[in-house]
């Protein structure tokens, strides 16, 4: 409390961005208009045995058409930015070779639609809708599919660098490479051996340093970009100078292949002797190019990945990092992420104090609930607990010092949930998928009154 006795102040500080983010495939639709191309997804949908539930993005939320509609839903939250994604099939429905020009028109119309609603628009690049033709020709295995990227980023930052300010290179870097070449649950749905799975990862952060570097040359002096990265947050599992020091090694290491190399522009030892024969090809030129000087960090946090303690026993700890399991019984949101709400806390500071980045932003957060459709409302009171809880402990990261700039909440509207379909739902507004009626949630009112107040209420 303050010396008064009032409630003590749980303000942001001025000029925080409030938003919301979605993912082009995820809420478009209109996978046929316009000269898009296919893209993996489209065939992912379609692959018998892959998705959770039978379901395709053909339709989703109609964005597509919808647009001037939603950014309203944005403007009565009080957002203050967007984060949305660019589809790359739309731009260039091969990959490569001659952009079309009617897909970039749609984003352009986005973004004028956005800045006369007082919302700053953030482009991500790549949200997972590789062009199915690069595929074809081996996906992010082949080194073609970075540089078609760097080539793709440069033609968006001339077309759109004149308008958004902020650009995200790719998102969640692991899902891109573990879940689509390792595991095979997400798309293009493969289980590579690891010598492959590591130079897909290799080929993933060269591709965000072409595109950092495509961004710069090509967009307007004073532009900024970074990564929206899933990284590991390794949570101290109590508050000890020593665990916090364990902590930020363990960040360091278990994001090694991913955001690490991107902030220091080098393997750690750790990295390469684990990986040992498997360890991708790569030259020094590369790693300059995977180290671009960024402008910020981009970091979906919904859940704790790791809560370590310092450990002096080198023998089964060689790092000096203990990593604690997850009791069966902790808690879950209705989707894949564990309750955490100390990971929006530590992930920023630990972030910060490792590798010292000028800024940060939570590039996603949410939970997924079952919302169901009740006389018209929907009171999702566990998503206002979730956002009450996270959002208070992202303001004891920035009452502390972490430069975090925005925040932006996963999602505005329900949408389509990659091999969950449409049955896990994280928008603050709930999507009828017949008739494409959206309903603001509690979770809404309650964003509200947080952008209002530039508080946690
Ligand atoms: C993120 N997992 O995806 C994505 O960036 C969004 O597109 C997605 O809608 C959101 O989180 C909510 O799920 C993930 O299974 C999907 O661990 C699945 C996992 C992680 C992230």
């Amino acid at each position: 409390t303050t010396a008064d006795g009032g409630p003590a102040a749980r303000s942001f500080p001025d000029g925080f961005l409030w938003g919301t983010a979605t993912a082009a495939y995820q809420i478009e639709g209109a996978v046929d208009e316009d000269g898009r191309g296919p893209s993996i997804w489209d065939t992912f949908v379609r692959t018998p045995g892959k998705m959770l539930v039978d379901a395709t993005a053909d339709v989703a939320c109609d964005h597509y058409h919808r647009y001037p509609e939603d950014v309203r839903l944005m403007k009565e939250l009080g957002a203050t930015a967007y984060r949305f994604s660019i589809s790359w099939p739309r731009i260039f429905p091969d990959g490569t070779g001659t952009p079309n020009p009617k897909g970039i028109d749609f984003y352009s119309r986005l973004v004028d639609q956005l800045l006369a609603a007082g919302i700053a628009p953030f482009a991500t690049l790549y949200h997972w809708d590789l062009p199915q033709a690069l595929q074809d020709r081996g996906g992010w295995t082949s080194r073609e599919t970075p540089e078609a990227f760097g080539a793709y980023a440069a033609h968006v930052a001339e077309q759109l660098g004149d308008r958004v300010g902020h650009f995200f290179t790719i998102n969640e870097f692991s899902n891109l490479v573990d879940s689509g070449y390792a595991t095979g649950i997400l798309a293009p749905g493969l289980q590579l051996p690891a010598q492959q799975v590591n130079q897909v990862r290799h080929h993933a952060v060269l591709g965000h340093g072409l595109a950092v570097q495509a961004i710069r040359a090509h967009g307007r002096p004073g532009i900024k970009v970074g990564p929206a990265d899933n990284s590991n947050i390794c949570v101290p599992v109590i508050d000890t100078p020593e665990n916090v020091r364990a902590a930020e090694t363990a960040m360091r290491e278990t994001n090694a292949g991913l955001i690490t190399v991107m902030l220091e522009g080098r393997y750690t030892d750790a990295y390469l002797e684990a990986a040992g024969a498997d360890a991708p090809a790569f030259t020094d030129a590369d790693l300059a190019v995977i180290g671009s000087p960024l402008d910020f960090v981009g970091v979906n946090i919904y859940q704790t990945n790791f809560y370590v303690r310092a450990s002096d026993d080198v023998a089964t700890h060689p790092l000096g990092y203990e990593v604690l399991p997850f009791q069966p019984s902790h808690p879950h949101f209705a989707s894949w992420h564990h309750v955490s709400p100390e990971s929006i806390y530590w992930g920023p500071r630990l972030i910060q104090s490792v590798w010292d980045p000028a800024e940060i932003y939570i590039t996603e957060n949410g939970c997924a609930a079952t919302d169901e459709l009740v006389d018209g409302a929907v009171a999702d009171t566990a998503r206002v607990m979730f956002l009450r809880s996270y959002l208070g402990e992202l303001q004891r990261a920035t009452a502390e010092g972490a430069r975090v700039k925005g925040y932006f909440h996963w999602s505005v509207i329900d949408n389509f949930e990659w091999i969950a379909g449409y049955l896990n739902r994280y928008g603050l507004h709930h999507v009828d998928f017949d008739t494409q009626v959206r309903t603001p949630k509690l979770s809404a009112e309650y964003f509200r009154q947080v952008t209002r107040t530039n508080a946690v209420v």
